[in-house]
């Protein structure tokens, strides 16, 4: 049986990447960090119902003892660091916060590996947010990076020590730059799930008017479901190596909010109010993804399209408003 130990367990990611491996047979570890309202930590996991199942340890990716002592402990074949402050909005808020966690925090992890179970195979969660100021139309394993935001920089840094490690000390250590993905289990502040949840708010009329800022830029979203599948992947190949993961398909957040409305029979811009606070220090205006080498290397494609995703988002979250009005 493959033990398998995911950092940032308690995450979109986390909870459907642990699904996955449970599925496949393997023994799941989950690091948790301590807070004091533990019954909400696990909520994706129960919303899934496989919480029971997960083998929780306690950790935090800015404590690099702690980190030693688990891996030594639980000696997991492979490694998925999904931990991060992962809300670039916030980034610009918490710097330092975002640098510590979710770069040098990637740092400790990489250390942990190579001190403690160097024959594990460790994936990064990388992130399109490093193309940034976007240098080429469709982005590939080759494009340049550009970041515009403290968790872009943070992000790119650990890429980069992702690749060092690889290089340096020979470790089974791959990246997956990840173009945006969704889920009904995506956190409330990412703009998919805030318009998901609008729209059943207004839906059952608790809510006239969703505020967002800029609704031109333009993402490459896919679900977290093929996605986590595709992190999998990566780690069964036999060389480590860095690849892109998106649908290649581009959409602006306005039509993406469109398919959210019309699918309840609302219109979008009756309730749409643009709000110059929503909108970011600096923006990364467009993603569009190229993830031939995945498809090529290793078979992966996504097989939910968009509109399925947004309309399954909004269908969950009018059953969750719903039931909270009870
Ligand atoms: P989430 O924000 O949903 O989950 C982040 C996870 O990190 C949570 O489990 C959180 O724990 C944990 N975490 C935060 N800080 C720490 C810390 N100091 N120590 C230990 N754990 C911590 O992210 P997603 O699931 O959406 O994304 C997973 C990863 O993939 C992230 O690294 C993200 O940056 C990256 N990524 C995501 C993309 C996307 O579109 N979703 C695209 C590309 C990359 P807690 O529950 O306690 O807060
Ligand atoms: P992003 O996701 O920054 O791409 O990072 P987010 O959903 O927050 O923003 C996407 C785009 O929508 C615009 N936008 C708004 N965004 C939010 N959150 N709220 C709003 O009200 C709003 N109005 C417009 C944003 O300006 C932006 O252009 C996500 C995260 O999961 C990262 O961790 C990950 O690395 C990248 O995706 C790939």
């Amino acid at each position: 049986m493959k033990r398998a130990l995911i950092t940032g367990v308690t995450g979109q990611d986390g909870a459907y990447l642990s699904e996955l491996l449970l599925g496949k047979g393997y023994e799941v570890y989950g690091m948790l960090r301590r807070s004091s309202s533990a019954d909400v930590v696990d909520a994706r996991l129960r919303w899934l119902g496989i919480e029971k199942h997960i083998r929780f340890v306690d950790g935090n990716l800015t404590d690099l003892s702690g980190l030693m002592r688990t891996f030594k402990d639980v000696q997991p074949d492979e490694v998925y660091n999904l931990a991060a402050q992962s809300f670039v909005k916030s980034s610009w808020q918490q710097p330092l916060l975002t640098g510590t966690v979710t770069g040098l925090g990637t740092a400790n992890v990489l250390e942990a590996v190579r001190l403690e179970c160097p024959t594990a195979r460790f994936y990064q969660a990388s992130s399109s947010e490093m193309y940034g100021l976007i240098q080429e139309p469709v982005q590939t394993e080759t494009t340049p990076f550009y970041p515009r935001s403290p968790y872009a920089a943070a992000k790119l840094y650990a890429h980069w020590m992702t690749v060092n490690y690889r290089e340096s000390f020979n470790l089974h250590a791959s990246s997956g730059i990840l173009f945006n993905h969704e889920s009904p289990l995506r956190g409330i502040e990412f703009v998919t799930r805030k318009v998901t949840d609008g729209v059943a708010r207004i839906k059952l009329g608790l809510e006239k008017e969703l505020r967002l800022g800029n609704i031109d830029a333009k993402r490459d979203w896919g679900h977290s479901k093929d996605y986590v599948r595709a992190m999998w992947m990566m780690l069964q190949q036999d060389e480590p190596d860095d690849y892109v993961i998106a649908t290649g398909r581009t959409t602006t957040v306005r039509d993406m909010c469109t398919i959210a409305f019309d699918h309840v029979g609302l219109k979008a811009e009756d309730h749409i109010v643009i709000c110059p606070d929503l909108f970011r220090p600096a923006e990364v205006d467009v993603l569009l993804g190229d993830s031939r080498k995945a498809r090529e290397k290793f078979g992966w494609v996504p097989e939910i399209g968009l509109e399925e995703m947004i309309r399954e988002m909004v269908d969950v979250d009018l059953e969750r408003v719903r039931r909270n009005m009870k």
